[in-house]
């Protein structure tokens, strides 16, 4: 059997709020192994493809510059379901409606701006998760 993995990316809010560890700490007590982790300035090359199914929607140039406005911290993350697992503790999208406690519930909020600001990135599927830890991986 092999086991699931997906890419966790800590975006540059909550980089600069200094949340990267808190925000790590929980996916780590739940039971997830950090298979590979680094800090690092995004490309937007690179982000052109990560939210390439996003291209044309009102917030995809406001989503780039703001992955661009500073360092994210990358991370593969393992375990059975961990897909899954890490988008519920996530929470949705928009962190007004997101679920205490989970990470966009407890620590994040609208902004006013025209993106979301939404801490985290979480892969949606087994297919996507190779896709994009090869993005940020290589
Ligand atoms: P990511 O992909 O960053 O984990 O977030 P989600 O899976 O929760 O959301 P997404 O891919 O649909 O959107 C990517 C990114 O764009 C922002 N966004 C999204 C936004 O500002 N307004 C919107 O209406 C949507 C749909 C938030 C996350």
């Amino acid at each position: 059997m092999t086991t699931e993995r997906t890419l966790v990316l800590v975006k540059p809010d909550g980089v600069r709020r200094q949340l990267s560890g808190a925000i790590l700490s929980r996916v780590e007590a739940k039971g997830y192994r950090i298979a590979e982790l680094k800090m690092m300035n995004a490309t937007r090359e690179q982000l052109e493809k990560h939210y390439a199914e996003h291209v044309g929607k009102p917030f995809y140039e406001p989503l780039v510059e703001f992955m661009l406005e500073g360092p994210v911290v990358a991370a593969v993350f393992e375990g059975e379901r961990v897909i899954e697992g890490f988008r519920s503790l996530a929470g949705s999208t928009e962190p007004t409606a997101a679920a205490p406690g989970t990470v966009r519930g407890d620590l994040g909020r609208d902004w006013g701006l025209k993106v979301q600001q939404n801490l985290v990135h979480g892969s949606d599927s087994v297919e996507s998760a190779e896709r994009e830890i090869g993005i940020w991986f290589g």
